[in-house]
């Protein structure tokens, strides 16, 4: 069969021919996040190829993060979200990029006075007011971050001027964000964050702490957000110095 051919053609085994025709219906959207790969017989008749020469087709693209098995669902296009590490984006902006529909859950919202670890990062003195959020971030229904955001109230009056995007509440104020610090380190969903992000306990996630800078100086959000491990590639692009 034609599958056969190309195969021959390019002198590839088989399943790696296979691997890299479906990396590349992914790559190219064919293959849309999220959509159900026919089972591996199905396809093994479809291509008239063995069941071992996909099942191991599909092992390295499981191993590469393109396709994610579930238990007894089947195997999936893995709806990664790749995300720059170097540009001042938000979360809104991220997904939107996506034709995904972003949204808030506030699971917390309010002033108080700031902490020791808060003055630090917002570089405020001891006794400033502060301006918190703690959100549950959502996109298509699904949950993808849990972020913890603290803002002087010198920078936003009232808690209540975000209402989905914190970015969003930044530019209708006219306050522009030109720099941005960030740390990432690799974590584990403990019990009660797991429980929000509807994950397993334990399960892979990325801890990445932001501080947004104006113009002046001024330090406008110190956030620390919580990514889902399963769900994002962070991209950078690298100069030699
Ligand atoms: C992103 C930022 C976070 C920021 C948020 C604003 C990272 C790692 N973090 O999640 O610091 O507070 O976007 O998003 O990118 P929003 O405008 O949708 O509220």
């Amino acid at each position: 069969n034609e599958f056969r051919r190309q195969c021959a053609a390019r002198r590839a085994p088989a399943y790696e021919h296979l691997r890299r025709t479906l990396q590349h219906a992914i790559e190219n959207g064919e293959a849309a996040p999220g959509q159900a790969l026919p089972g591996e017989r199905e396809l093994g008749k479809l291509l008239e190829l063995s069941r071992v020469t996909v099942r191991k087709a599909i092992a390295g693209l499981v191993a590469d993060g393109l396709l994610v098995q579930r238990q007894g669902a089947g195997t999936f296009v893995a709806e990664r979200i790749v995300k720059s590490f170097s540009k001042l984006t938000s979360f809104t902006d991220d997904l939107r990029a996506r034709g995904l529909d972003p949204k808030s859950v506030f699971l917390e919202r309010g002033t108080g006075e700031v902490t020791p670890d808060e003055a630090m990062a917002l570089n405020l003195s001891p006794g400033a007011q502060v301006v918190r959020y703690y959100r549950l971030r959502v996109a298509n229904g699904q949950a993808l971050a849990l972020e913890r955001t603290v803002v002087p109230q010198s920078v936003l009056s009232d808690p209540a001027l975000v209402e989905n995007s914190l970015y969003e509440a930044f530019a209708r104020l006219g306050l522009r964000p030109t720099r941005a610090l960030q740390r990432l380190r690799a974590i584990a969903f403990d019990a009660e964050q797991a429980r929000l992000m509807q994950l397993a306990e334990g399960s892979p996630g990325l801890f990445i702490e932001r501080r947004t800078f104006l113009d002046d100086g001024r330090v406008v959000e110190y956030t620390r957000s919580f990514y889902r491990g399963d769900a994002y590639d962070f991209v950078a692009e690298l100069q030699s110095e």
